[in-house]
């Protein structure tokens, strides 16, 4: 039986799924998506997808039936309970975020056994990897690299770091013993900074203030009061960025990479900052500062900046947005669009 190729997106409903599957659909020659996801997608994004899964990556008969129906030719493997969430049940996370992505390893490493080919997967991991010591230590070290700080304080982050060490390992290390080696999955992993959508707002995050403030203020509130100080400052990036980053080290040849693991930066503000920018467009909104002291301990946790370069040399990376093009040309036409057609819904 000749099997249909796919792509596989889990957590296909997510904020980053979105982005990514309307860039893939859009495509002149779009792949075949199957979109995989706890709950039914977006009405806008059905019928971008060619087969809607609601399921979940710990079901593990579900993912036996889709290695059998289709031939997964690359997996975004985007589902995860993000920073905040998992906080509050810690080892929920810890199944979802890494049992649900070995169940995944797995399934890519019986399929490129099977077809003889390695399965690209494609991993988003994230800031939370890092772990910085103190504020003085954040303040002085620079652009951080891939293989510094790496003490994650939170669940989600100890996942993320793990689960990268997992890719490494499912890539170059599975079944090293057996008598004949397997063939090893084609593993790519960016570590996202805080990504900000204009169309969807994040759930459970740490990075939320961000997107939490502009969506406020283009809704119309009267007011948001940010759960961190006005000094806080982490890396930020407009979602289109991100998706192309995905799709970009998604295409590269694997020989161009000297890594598994990739940072992706684009623009670091503080807090204080990005609700300027957000009043200045928004001017009626008051937005105040009123930090939670355990979120506000994860985003001191993240470094202030992250070096990219090695991203950049390999494969060609560079955002195409700053923050002031990601708010003029990005995030406040579209927001504002999305709005005022709500309104006239
Ligand atoms: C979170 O805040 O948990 C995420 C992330 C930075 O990975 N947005």
């Amino acid at each position: 039986m000749i099997r249909q190729r796919v792509v596989l997106i889990t957590g296909a409903n997510g904020e980053v799924g979105h982005g990514l599957i309307e860039k893939l659909a859009a495509e002149p020659d779009p792949p075949f998506i199957v979109a995989l996801d706890l709950n039914e997608l977006a009405h806008d994004l059905r019928p971008l997808v060619n087969r809607m899964v609601i399921g979940d990556i710990l079901d593990t008969k579900l993912l036996e039936t889709l290695t059998t129906e289709y031939e997964i030719d690359t997996i975004y493997h985007l589902a995860a309970l993000l920073s905040t969430s998992s906080e509050f049940n810690p080892e929920t996370a810890h199944r979802v975020n890494v049992q649900g992505t070995v169940n995944l390893l797995k399934l890519s490493a019986e399929q490129s056994a099977s077809r003889g080919v390695p399965v690209r997967f494609l991993y988003a991991s994230s800031i939370a990897v890092y772990g910085m010591p103190d504020i003085a230590t954040k303040q002085a070290a620079g652009p951080v690299d891939e293989d510094r700080f790496l003490n994650p304080i939170t669940m989600y982050g100890c996942n993320k770091l793990y689960c990268e060490h997992l890719g490494r390992y499912y890539a170059a290390h599975y079944q090293q013993l057996a008598a004949t080696r397997a063939v090893g999955v084609d593993f790519r992993c960016v570590r996202f900074p805080g990504l900000i959508s204009a169309v969807t707002v994040p759930t459970g995050g740490t990075s939320d203030y961000a997107p939490e403030m502009l969506h406020a203020a283009a809704q119309g509130k009267k007011s948001y009061a940010a759960f961190v100080r006005e000094d806080t400052t982490i890396p930020f990036m407009a979602m289109p960025d991100g998706i192309k980053a995905l799709l970009l080290l998604a295409r590269v040849p694997r020989e161009n990479l000297t890594r598994f693991v990739y940072n992706i930066a684009s623009f670091s503000r503080s807090a204080l900052q990005l609700a300027a920018m957000v009043q200045d467009a928004f001017p009626d909104t008051a937005i105040t500062f009123k930090p939670s002291d355990a979120r506000q301990g994860i985003v001191d946790s993240w470094p202030a900046d992250i070096n990219d370069s090695a991203a950049r040399k390999d494969w060609g990376w560079v955002p195409d947005f700053d923050a002031e093009r990601a708010f003029n040309e990005y995030l406040l036409p579209t927001i504002k669009g999305r709005y005022a057609s709500a309104d006239s819904d």
